[in-house]
């Protein structure tokens, strides 16, 4: 009895001492949660705004209701009570009530019903867009094709910072910084006071892109195409996270907005086209096992770490890299095909949509990493001939 009270207890200065560090570190995220947050998202769009309206003259007309009525129906219960003598009155099929019952709640009911109708179609709206980008909902990140607008062109995918997963792994989180968990690597930038309208899919299950200072959540749905539009009024970063339950890594694939002046936005574009032109592998380039390691040990972290872990041992279900005769095999086909095509009913995921050369790198990193050190590389070449096999 004893040691159970004792256990218990220092469960519950653990617990406290737990809510304490959290709670002394926590900050506000500008665009982003605010601690003790109870207000919907500070709104940076006009959908946004009205949506707030709606919610709040809403809940306001409800509680006043609720109020009245209540107040009313205690009243008459207290007054007229029986040991006060209250003979009761003996009537019924009162036209008028009945008339009154049904018209004022149908004018209460049309006239929330007229501003919420004029918000939905509104938020539906998507033409004469400024620009439209592509999302796509992975397990369990997000990808971003820019399809037309400035930007037109450029694709990238964003992963949540690494070094926020491993400061999750851990538990320790008492220095967490106020984006823990929402930091992404490569963000979605888009113009400020432009029509933005955002195409929505995904690649595997359903996801949900959700950022609630626009006023937006579309599900990503396989197979088909959703959209939903937002046009920024203030410059700035706003976050959000995806808002269907995908699987294991659903807490882990957010969603960061750059919202950025019209200047800066060409600025940006510039710079991501120069890269992209510069990043644009030759699948055909030979690499040298030096040059190719460091970019593997990088696609290694961003894609494989969450689940083969850093040291490749896996976990469980997870079968090691680090020792893994197919890791370590003269024939690469087999490994390729395995990273290609994903394995064990997807548990292990296909990772086709990496390019050539990103899947050369991190196959060849594997096959070095650790105890691994085979000394073999895989060129970009040898990916592209076995997709589609
Ligand atoms: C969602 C978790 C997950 C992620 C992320 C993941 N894997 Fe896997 N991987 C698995 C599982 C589970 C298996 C075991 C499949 C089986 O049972 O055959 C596996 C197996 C493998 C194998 C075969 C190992 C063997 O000895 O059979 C290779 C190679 C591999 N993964 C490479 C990668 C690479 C490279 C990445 C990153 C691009 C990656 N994996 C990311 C879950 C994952
Ligand atoms: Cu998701």
């Amino acid at each position: 009895m004893k040691s159970i009270s004792n256990k218990l207890a220092s469960l519950l200065l653990m617990a406290g001492a737990w809510v304490g560090t959290a709670a002394q570190a926590v900050q506000d995220l500008p665009g982003g949660p605010a601690v003790n947050q109870l207000n919907l998202a500070p709104p940076v769009t006009r959908i946004a705004e009205e949506q707030q309206f709606l919610h709040w003259m809403m809940l306001i007309i409800c509680t006043v209701i609720f109020i009245a009525v209540f107040a009313v129906m205690f009243y008459s219960i207290w007054k007229h009570r029986k040991s006060r003598g209250a003979k009761p009155a003996n009537f019924h099929e009162s036209v008028t009530v009945e008339v009154i019952w049904t018209i004022v709640p149908f004018i209460i009911v049309i006239l929330m019903a007229l501003p919420a109708t004029k918000v939905l179609v509104a938020q539906k709206d998507t033409t004469n867009a400024d620009l439209t980008i592509k999302v796509t909902g992975y397990q369990w990140k997000w990808g971003y094709d820019y399809i037309t607008g400035e930007g037109q062109g450029l694709a990238y995918i964003a992963t949540l910072d690494s070094s926020h997963r491993r400061m999750s792994d851990s538990g320790n989180v008492a220095n967490a910084p106020a984006d823990y968990l929402l930091k992404v690597d490569n963000p979605l930038v888009v113009p400020v006071g432009k029509k933005v309208r955002v195409i929505t899919t995904a690649n595997d299950v359903i996801h949900s892109f959700m950022v609630p200072a626009f006023g937006i959540k579309q599900d990503a749905i396989p197979g088909f195409v959703r959209d939903t539009w937002f046009r920024a009024d203030k410059v700035g970063d706003y976050y959000g996270q995806c808002a269907e339950l995908c699987g294991k890594e659903h807490a882990y694939m957010p969603i960061h907005v750059k919202v950025v002046s019209a200047a800066d936005y060409t600025q940006w574009v510039a710079g991501e086209k120069k890269k992209a032109a510069a990043k644009a592998d030759d699948p055909n380039k030979v690499w040298t096992l030096q040059d190719i390691l460091p970019r593997g040990e990088k696609v290694y972290a961003a894609n494989c770490a969450a689940c083969h872990q850093a040291n490749g041992k896996g976990a469980g279900p997870i079968k090691p890299l680090d020792g893994s005769a197919i890791v370590k095999s003269d024939d690469h086909t087999q490994q390729i095909h395995t990273v290609l095509k994903g394995a064990a009913n997807g548990a292990m995921p296909s990772w086709a949509q990496l390019s050539d050369t990103d899947l050369a790198a991190v196959v060849s990193y594997t096959k070095n990493a650790w105890s691994n050190k085979t000394g073999q590389i895989v060129q970009p070449s040898e990916i592209l001939a076995q997709r589609g096999k």
